[in-house]
C-alpha cells in the first residue's frame, strides 16, 4: 500500500533533547562522544548508526517511546562529534564492537536492545556475535552484511542499472584507467594529501550514497553531501572499512551465526533498497530461523521512510509493551 501522503512526524515520537551527554576516551588516539534521551529508568537501548561514518542524529531518538526507554546513542569512531575527526588509524569494526562494550560499562548498563540500519546492523550483529551476553534483542534496517557481492552491487556494478544518472558523476569523477575499482580509486582520492582532493572525492561518494537511499529522491537529503564535514568522514570512514573488507572474513556474519539465534530479531527491510538489496535480509532471515522478517513493500534504503519508519515504530512498541505485560 501507498502512503504518499502520511507524514513521518506523524509516524515517529515527538523530538526530544538528551538528558545526559559525554565523552569517553577509547584509546589513546580516540574519544567518542554518547548521549542517553528519553526515561533514565526506563529499558536500554543502543542506537547503531550507519556508514560507518554516518554518525548519530537527534532525529533517532524518535523512533522510541520516551517513556518506555533509556535510549542511547554514540557516534562511532572518526565521526559526529567523535574526535579527532576523520581519523582513520586504529579505526576498524574490532575497535567499535569493543568501544560498545566500554560505553556499556561506562553507564552501568548490564544488558540493552539494539537496535541499527544498514551498517548499523552490520555493526550490530557483529557486536551481538562477539557479546551475545549483552543483547536483549535486535531490532535490524537494511541488512548489509558487507560481502564482496554487496559491495560490488553498490559501487561498481548493479545499483548504476537502476540510477545510470546518479551514477554517471559517481563514476566520471575518475579517470577510465581506474574505474575497473572504484572503491580503491576512490580510496587513493580520499586519503590524498590533498585536502581538494580528499573533499572533491567525498562529494560524489556520498552524493552517490544519498541519492539512491530512498524510493522517492528526497532533494534535501542529497544536500548532505554539500556539507564536507559530514560528507569527509562518512566517505573516507566507509572507504577505509570497505577497502579493508570491514576488517573480517568474507562472510563473516553468517559464518558465526549460531551464536545469535537464540536473540528475539526483528528485521525490517525496504523491497527497493538500492544500497542494501532484499537478498541480505532474506539471507540473514534464513540463518536465523526465529528472526521475523518484515519486507516493506513501498521503500528503499532510509529509515527516514515514512513506511520504514512505521514498521521500526511498531517493532520497538512490540518491545516496551512485552516487559510492560512480562516485566
Ligand atoms: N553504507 C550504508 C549505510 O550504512 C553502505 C548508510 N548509508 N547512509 C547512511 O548510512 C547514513 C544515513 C548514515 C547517511
Amino acid at each position: 500500500m501507498l502512503n504518499t501522503s502520511v507524514k513521518l512526524s506523524e509516524v515517529l515520537y515527538p523530538p526530544i533533547e538528551p538528558f545526559a551527554k559525554g565523552m569517553l576516551e577509547v584509546s589513546s588516539l580516540h574519544t567518542i562522544a554518547w548521549e542517553q534521551s528519553g526515561n533514565p529508568e526506563g529499558i536500554p537501548v543502543l542506537v547503531i548508526h550507519g556508514g560507518p561514518g554516518g554518525g548519530s542524529q537527534p532525529s533517532y531518538r524518535q523512533y522510541f517511546n520516551p517513556e518506555s526507554f533509556n535510549i542511547v546513542q554514540f557516534d562511532q569512531r572518526g565521526c559526529g562529534d567523535s574526535v579527532p575527526y576523520a581519523e582513520l588509524e586504529d579505526n576498524n569494526t574490532q575497535a567499535s564492537v569493543r568501544d560498545i562494550e566500554t560505553l556499556r560499562t561506562h553507564l552501568s548498563i548490564e544488558k540493552w536492545h539494539v537496535f541499527g540500519g544498514s551498517w548499523g546492523s552490520t555493526l550490530s550483529l557483529i557486536y551481538a556475535q562477539n557479546h551475545p551476553e549483552s543483547v536483549l534483542s535486535l531490532v535490524l534496517r537494511g541488512i548489509f552484511m558487507c560481502r564482496k557481492s554487496e559491495l560490488y552491487w553498490f559501487y561498481q556494478d548493479g545499483a548504476s542499472h537502476v540510477f545510470p544518472d546518479a551514477f554517471e558523476p559517481y563514476q566520471q569523477h575518475i579517470p577510465m584507467d581506474e574505474q575497473d575499482n572504484l572503491i580503491e580509486a576512490y580510496y587513493r582520492r580520499l586519503t590524498s594529501d590533498d585536502v581538494e582532493v580528499r573533499r572533491g572525492a567525498a562529494k560524489e561518494w556520498t552524493r552517490w550514497e544519498m541519492a539512491t537511499s530512498r524510493l522517492f529522491p528526497d532533494p534535501e537529503y542529497l544536500d548532505k553531501a554539500e556539507d564536507l564535514d559530514f560528507a569527509v568522514a562518512f566517505a573516507r570512514i566507509e572507504c577505509h572499512y570497505f577497502t579493508n573488507a570491514i576488517f573480517v572474513e568474507e562472510s563473516y556474519i553468517l559464518n558465526h551465526i549460531q551464536k545469535i539465534q537464540h536473540i528475539p530479531t526483528v528485521i525490517v527491510q525496504g523491497r527497493y533498497d538500492m544500497v542494501c538489496p532484499t537478498r541480505s535480509a532474506w539471507e540473514l532471515h534464513q540463518a536465523m530461523p526465529n528472526s521475523n522478517l518484515v519486507i516493506v513493500p513501498d521503500a528503499g534504503h532510509s529509515m527516514g521512510e515514512v513506511s520504514i519508519a512505521r514498521e521500526l515504530v511498531i517493532a520497538t512498541d512490540s518491545i516496551a509493551n512485552d516487559l510492560t505485560h512480562h516485566g
